[in-house]
């Protein structure tokens, strides 16, 4: 299989409120130079850097305004003579969600963010359209012939939603790639998401949409990240009404449990004859994940891929989440070994 990436992703490294002391984010520069490394020492296959492309790409799962607010959002803040990392502090909740944009950069920063967790820096936008661009590379890759293919994106996407980032994200490089191969003739495309934390993003930009399943396996929503999505109840909207599944999961899940939800999520992708499925790769459901409870092992992750070989179709990996650093790179690639142990 080959792995798309580009150094590119160190250009982001931004900050986080932890405990209220503003301290490095826990998506660090380190999680995807360790799965590189990983690749590498396996010999996984080739890495290859990303191809460019147009802006319209993006524009197609995203906003034009909030691609553009992405774009510009900085020059705005260091317009004011600030240095530090660009953060939203106020946010339009219910009664405030007019949907005038301010002008202001801070009224900006608040209309498009559901967080405080996707700081901008100087440097930001580079890494972010870089980390779509690879998403955007593993899918022509799909289309070219390959049967899978592994994008090394960094930062994650799966939280960004049609007009907001959060959660670590700012362009949902996975939807954009499950865009692009509708855009090139797809009639159904899936997103399967495995990572810890519900793919809100993801759900919101394919919500109306039934071309476009949509499944997260994640943990529950009174407990877990982002707090106010991944119920199951939320099934999908007008024609998108039933191609929108989640799978919320108590705390401490182990395998056992959340490989029976797994089977039945694949189910369901073959039920609807996905032609090409796109899987969000977070593996923050390890057991010594520092901002997750879930507790899978190393190995578990190796019949996670084996099951979602099942599935039968050409398959676009894209890197999410997963913050234990020093074993990100054995899990993820074990999701890709067991793969590829059941279509070679
Ligand atoms: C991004 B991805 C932990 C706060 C959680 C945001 C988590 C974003 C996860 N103290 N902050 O889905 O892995
Ligand atoms: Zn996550």
């Amino acid at each position: 299989m080959l792995t798309v990436f580009s150094d590119a992703h160190r250009l982001h490294h931004g900050t986080e409120l932890k405990d209220g002391v503003l301290k490095p984010s826990f998506e660090q520069p380190s999680r995807a130079d360790t799965v590189r490394d990983r690749v590498q020492l396996v010999g996984l296959g080739d890495i290859i850097a990303p191809r460019t492309f147009d802006r319209a790409c993006y524009v197609n799962a995203h906003s034009e305004r909030y691609v553009s607010f992405l774009e510009t959002a900085w020059a705005q803040w260091a317009a004011l003579g600030r240095s530090h990392d660009a953060l939203p502090l106020v946010w339009p909740v219910r009664d405030l969600a007019n949907q005038q944009v301010p002008d202001f950069i801070d009224g900006k920063l608040g209309f498009f963010a559901m967080d405080a967790g996707s700081p901008i820096t100087g440097t930001t936008w580079n890494a972010v359209k870089t980390s779509a661009d690879i998403a955007l590379t593993g899918l022509a890759l799909i289309d070219e012939g390959h049967h899978s293919a592994f994008a090394l994106c960094r930062p994650p996407g799966h939280h960004a939603a049609r007009e907001y980032m959060g959660g670590y994200c700012y362009l949902n490089n996975a939807a954009i790639a499950a865009q692009q191969a509708i855009t090139q003739g797809a009639r159904r495309v899936a997103v399967l998401d495995v990572d810890f934390h519900h793919g809100n993003g993801t759900q919101n930009i394919f919500y109306e949409r039934a071309d476009v399943m949509f499944i997260s396996l994640h943990g529950e929503p009174a407990v877990s990240y982002p707090y106010f999505s991944g119920f199951s109840s939320e099934r999908g909207a007008g024609a998108g009404e039933g191609f929108n599944l989640n799978y919320p999961l108590a705390k401490n899940t182990t395998w056992a449990t959340y490989k029976t939800a797994l089977i039945d999520a694949c189910q369901h992708l073959r039920d609807f004859a996905t032609e090409v499925l796109v899987i969000s790769l977070g593996v923050d459901t390890f057991k010594d994940d520092p901002i997750s409870h879930f507790l899978l092992e190393t190995q578990d992750f190796l019949g996670m891929g084996e099951i979602i070989a099942s599935v039968g179709v050409p398959t676009l990996f894209v890197m999410e989440g997963g913050y234990m650093v020093d074993e990100i790179g054995i899990n993820a690639v074990n999701v890709l070994h067991g793969f590829e142990s059941k279509t070679a």
